[in-house]
């Protein structure tokens, strides 16, 4: 059993994407990785804190990949503020073929996952998921140790009350973007601006929290990391589950360069993608800035 010196702090590790390891980023994924190696349904793992595929127990090989970000809002566990799980499931390419999965099992887009979700830490802990038939929400009651229906059939408004984006970066921000963050600061009472703004720095809380009361979720390209040209987000295990929830919650997923998240063939594990999510009317709003329409 850990103690609280165990998972408190920095790991001294750098992972994959050159970002600091916390020691609860390693206790999370390495906690997930020994639970899920043995449960029987699947054949490979990719995790943000692997450079690579992580296999299978031997003899437990089953039909699914999973992507997961085994603790999402790292830079926000030291300071108590909610973090999360995030998990995409894919069925390995040929459910034929049997024995350890491959990079190629993992590298599917988002509109082939089986089921996506997560788990948010927050003033409660509540597992959220699709399998495609809709969203289902559920909270722990910890005195019994079990997850209740507590939010069946989730869906977003369309219409946005928050805006969620890193106002540091903008001065990086692509003109299209800046337009829109000034748009939805415009007094329109009738259209319901000003937009609150609210940004938590952890992926899942902002978007469970837009899901719940209508929001929009920016994380653009921007010109602040030249080796980062498409952002910050990964495509495998935060862009593409998010989409996959959103679009079975009546919302929508996009980049802001013409593309649906859904439709992105990945080309490796931790590749990252620009991530504008959130409430219909209000995404399809950010591409008419985007696309010069507006
Ligand atoms: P992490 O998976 O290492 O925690 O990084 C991803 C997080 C997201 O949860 C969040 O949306 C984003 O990074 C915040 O980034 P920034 O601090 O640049 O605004
Ligand atoms: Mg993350």
């Amino acid at each position: 059993m850990a103690g609280l010196a165990d998972i408190i702090g920095l790991s001294g590790k750098i992972n994959v994407q050159g970002e600091n390891v916390q020691k609860m980023d390693e206790f999370a994924n390495n906690t997930i990785k020994k639970r899920m190696s043995r449960c029987g349904y699947l054949c490979a793992i990719a995790s943000e804190e692997e450079d690579d595929v992580v296999p299978v127990a031997e003899g437990y090989e089953g039909k699914y990949t999973l992507a997961i970000d085994p603790l999402d809002g790292s830079s926000n566990i030291d300071v108590n503020v909610s973090i999360g799980t995030i998990f995409s499931i894919h069925r390995r390419r040929s459910s034929l073929t049997m024995g350890q999965g491959t990079l190629e099992d993992l590298l599917q887009k988002g509109s082939e996952q089986v089921a996506a979700g997560y788990i948010i830490y927050g003033s409660s802990t509540m597992l959220v998921f699709t399998t495609g038939d809709g969203v289902q929400g559920f909270t722990l009651d910890p005195s019994v140790g079990e997850f209740y229906l507590s939010h069946p059939d989730m869906k977003i408004p369309e219409r946005a009350k928050y805006f969620s984006i890193n106002e540091g970066n903008s001065r990086f921000w692509d003109e299209g973007i800046s337009r829109y963050v000034d748009y939805v600061k415009d007094v329109d009472e009738a259209d319901g601006r000003p937009l609150s703004a609210r940004y938590i720095g952890t992926l899942v809380s902002d978007f469970h929290r837009n899901l719940i009361a209508g929001g929009i979720f920016l994380y653009p390209k921007d010109k602040k990391n030249p080796q980062l040209p498409n952002g910050k987000l990964r495509l495998l295990y935060e862009a593409a589950p998010f989409a996959f929830l959103v679009q079975q919650a009546g919302g929508r997923a996009i980049t802001g360069d013409g593309r649906n998240i859904l439709n992105i063939v990945p080309e490796s594990l931790h590749q990252r993608v620009p991530l504008i999510i959130g409430s219909k009317r209000e995404v399809d709003m950010v591409e008419n800035f985007l696309l010069g329409r507006v």
